[in-house]
């Protein structure tokens, strides 16, 4: 990977601009493994709870022309799998970000506890699973979230950031923002799937997914704007001091190049690699890499935020 596209989150420096997201892929240790071996920077675990979970009812995945949509409901290993996997994933040499989902903040503060004293490199808190019927996403509360803050922001000195989910109007912007400036984040997250979506079938007049009546996670080309927009509105908000990882409908160079010049510090693919694998990494890198080299850009900071208004 080309110097030019080395990026840092927290201070920790990642080979290249791309990895994988918490979501697809990313569940077991030889999905990890493999994430080890490509050329994704970092090998980010999916999002886990206290015990280990199957996820919600099938099925709660579905292609679509421009994304997917999905209701995974969770299924992960448990985190003390992932504790007791981190030193063999870290021969990798490359970071490892944990991504944790308790359904309380008790968990979050055990799960959290746990992972400060381990060998992770990030620690992402997930604020915004939209999928887990009867549990509101944390971050359309914005007290919850500041409760929240409070207390695990105290448990350790890894860099913990958050994943958010969407948000659509400035008043939202803001009032995260503030919140966030008042703890010590390292970093966050735009954004997660948009929550609560409904595609239906015509022809077997049904949703196309089961759990939540058909309600589910949107992603992929469809949410490349709403992202966009999350990462531009953030980095006018915060200090540059706190990262701003991007993601949603991240498929190609062009689209990594987009969230850069809106602010992104790096970013997380995730339709594209349960559609394509891990050869993802290493082709969106290489074009990453080809659009600034033709534009004569030598560093991921020469064009972060550097969105031009007309
Ligand atoms: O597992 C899921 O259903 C899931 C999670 Br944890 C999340 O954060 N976002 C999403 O779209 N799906």
């Amino acid at each position: 990977m080309t110097k030019r596209i080395s990026t840092k989150i927290a201070e920790i420096p990642l080979a290249s601009f791309i990895f994988n997201a918490s979501g697809p892929r990313c569940t077991e240790e030889d999905e990890l493994n493999l994430l080890g071996t490509s050329a994704s920077a970092a090998i980010m675990t999916k999002s886990c709870t206290m015990e280990p979970r199957e996820g919600n009812a099938e099925p709660r995945y579905q292609a679509l022309p421009y994304g997917s949509i999905q209701s995974m409901g969770l299924p992960n290993l448990g985190y003390k799998a992932y504790l007791e996997m981190l030193p063999r994933l870290k021969q990798a040499g490359k970071p490892i970000v944990v991504s944790i989902s308790g359904f309380s903040l008790a968990d979050n503060l055990t799960m959290v506890k746990a992972f400060q004293t381990s060998c992770a490199d990030l620690i992402e808190v997930n604020f915004s699973c939209p999928n887990i019927e009867g549990k509101a996403q944390v971050g359309y509360d914005f007290e919850q979230t500041e409760r929240a803050l409070e207390q695990l922001c105290e448990l350790g000195s890894k860099p913990i950031g958050l994943k958010l989910p969407p948000y659509f109007d400035f008043s939202h912007f803001n009032t995260m923002a503030n919140i966030i400036k008042k703890f010590p984040v390292s970093f966050i997250t735009c954004i997660n799937s948009v929550g609560n979506t409904l595609v239906i079938d015509p022809e077997t007049e049904s949703a196309i997914i089961k759990p939540k009546g058909g309600f589910g996670g949107l992603c992929g080309d469809y949410i490349k704007p709403i992202g966009l927009a999350n990462v531009r509105a953030f980095s006018q908000l915060l200090p540059s001091s706190i990262d701003i990882i991007g993601v949603g409908g991240i498929k190609t160079g062009t689209d990594a190049f987009e969230y850069l010049l809106a602010g992104a510090s790096a970013v997380q693919v995730a339709t594209c690699f349960e559609k394509e694998g891990v050869e993802c990494f290493d082709r969106i890198a290489k074009e990453l890499d080809s659009i600034m080299a033709a534009k004569q850009y030598s560093s991921i900071a020469a064009v972060k935020g550097k969105l031009k208004m007309i």
